[in-house]
């Protein structure tokens, strides 16, 4: 059974005052203690931080680093553009070369691409496909040493 007329416009009057309320007086209008809010905002803080951000830095082979066989290592996570990759390695063992998708899949790096070889490379992803080889002989074409990562 619907209600009589009064009934009817009670409830959405009550909503209005409630909206007014919230508009007027903020999260007060909710009655949330000083404590709930804590946790509210707490939840809001995590729920921003376990999304992968910009400043994202991702270890690549995390603690084994850029070594044989860590192509791989990207399968299952997710990059956004702008994150950072961290090439851990030893320095005059390994090296880094950011190709192209054909430098990549011939493991054979254009004469003119940039060798990075400090043994701490930082590189910034761009949106789409990115690549990186090892430019030592056979260590991409032999052993894995080869990632390709597509960016959000
Ligand atoms: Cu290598």
């Amino acid at each position: 059974m619907v209600g009589n007329p009064q009934s009817m416009f009670e409830y959405p009057l009550k909503r209005l005052a409630s909206l007014r309320a919230v508009a007027k007086h903020g999260l007060d209008a909710y009655c949330l203690a000083p404590q709930q809010r804590l946790w509210v905002a707490l939840l809001l803080i995590l729920l921003l931080k376990s999304k992968p951000t910009e400043s994202h830095r991702y270890i690549v082979g995390d603690n084994e680093g850029w070594t044989y066989g860590v192509s791989g290592w990207q399968n299952g996570k997710v990059f956004y553009h702008n994150n950072v990759l961290v090439f851990n390695y030893e320095a005059g063992i390994h090296n880094v070369v950011r190709v192209n998708r054909q430098e990549y899949e011939t493991c054979q790096p254009k004469p003119s691409s940039k060798t990075y070889n400090s043994g701490h490379d930082e590189f910034k992803l761009k949106r789409g496909m990115n690549y990186f080889i090892c430019g030592v002989h056979g260590h991409c074409q032999l052993a894995g040493m080869k990632i390709s990562i597509n960016a959000h």
